[in-house]
């Protein structure tokens, strides 16, 4: 008789921080120096799609993972890490309840796709490792809520945990050495604020030069601005995040997302040797953020930048036409715009 092929699939969609993470007090945990914050995007745009399979006829094979059609590396620590977590609760599941199949010893397979550019700064390892979690956690059975996994998807790629929910969310940063009070939460369901957008300019689809877990960690070891980031900017900025989140403030919410995306970026340029992740381009749409909200008589647009050039900028649906007509012109005179920039997509919250 065939053995069984037990299957989970799943997706989990890109996260993108108005409050940066940067920065890790214990790079093998995982634990950041600060708290962040960050808005989901919708998954019809852009997330992960993992499939987790496990079955006794894989028996002497290995794990094994599949990324975009190719075969991809299992071995590293944090996806270790992952698994074995996701083994220890599913075996602590089985020794409660011994009718259960014995899914934690049989090997694994995965098959993970992104519909979007991976490590072109748009977050990937945060939508991967989220899929990839919960794929495994769903196959098992496991009754994890998504603060609980959180847990685990932070030692695969700390931005992860904040995938692991819709809408706009925190991950804190915790205080204790075993990292068991690092974990994301809610801050507020999309539903609270649906006409949040988010417009995604991708200047490069390049994997980037300076991957963020080595360079995060130079700016820690190097940069004296980055001390104060972490002790009098970061905690004001959450604050005033969350607050502007409650009263869907977007004057606020993009005054913070703005200066936090600059706060960032300076640490980046203040880490020795320096990190330059925006480029014309990038410089070029702030200066069209700056244009479009002078034109309103308000702020309409906020823009903020990861690890990379791409741009993301925030708007509400009932600005579209001021901000996603005027932007697009705006950039038609940058040089380096028309070679090698083009748009992705217009999304919103899920
Ligand atoms: C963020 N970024 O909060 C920040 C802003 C990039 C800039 O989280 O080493 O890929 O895997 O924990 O999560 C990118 O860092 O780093 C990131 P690891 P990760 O979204």
């Amino acid at each position: 008789m065939a053995e069984t092929i037990y299957k989970a699939s799943t997706t989990a969609p890109v996260n993108i921080a108005v409050v940066k993470y940067w920065g890790k007090r214990d790079p093998k945990l995982n634990l950041p120096t600060n708290s962040s914050l960050s808005v989901t995007l919708s998954q019809a745009d852009l997330r992960t799609l993992t499939t987790a399979t496990c079955s006794a006829s894989y028996q002497g094979q290995e794990d094994s993972l599949i990324l975009n059609g190719e075969p991809s590396d299992i071995k590293g620590a944090r996806t270790q890490a992952c698994l074995r977590e996701l083994r220890a609760k599913r075996a602590a599941l089985e020794a409660e309840n011994p009718s259960l199949p014995k899914l934690s010893t049989l090997p694994l397979r995965i098959v993970s796709e992104n519909n979007f550019p991976t490590a072109a700064g748009l977050a990937s390892s945060a939508a991967g490792f989220a899929a990839l979690v919960r794929a495994i956690a769903d196959l098992y059975e496991l009754p994890s809520s998504p603060t609980e996994l959180s847990l685990i998807a932070r030692q695969g790629s700390g931005s992860a945990c904040r995938s692991l929910f819709g809408g706009y969310v925190a991950w804190r940063a915790g205080e204790r050495d075993d990292g068991l009070d690092s974990k994301a939460v809610e801050v507020a369901p999309a539903s609270h604020w649906p006409s949040m957008r988010a417009l995604i300019l991708v200047v490069s689809a390049a994997k980037k030069g300076v991957s963020s877990t080595s360079g995060m960690q130079q700016t820690v070891a190097t940069s004296d601005l980055f001390k104060g980031r972490v002790a009098n900017v970061v905690p004001v900025h959450m604050a005033a995040m969350e607050a502007a989140i409650k009263d869907r403030d977007f004057a606020k919410f993009a005054e913070v997302t703005m200066k936090d995306s600059n706060s960032f970026h300076a640490c980046c340029a203040d880490t020795y040797p320096p990190i330059y992740y925006m480029n014309d381009v990038s410089r070029a749409a702030v200066r069209a953020v700056q244009a479009i909200n002078e034109a309103a008589g308000k702020t309409v647009a906020a823009y903020t930048f990861d690890a990379g050039p791409n741009a993301v900028i925030y708007y509400l649906e009932e600005d579209s036409a001021p901000v996603v007509g005027t932007f697009y012109n705006l950039l038609q005179s940058t040089d380096g715009w028309k070679d090698e920039a083009k748009s992705y997509s217009s999304t919103a919250t899920q």
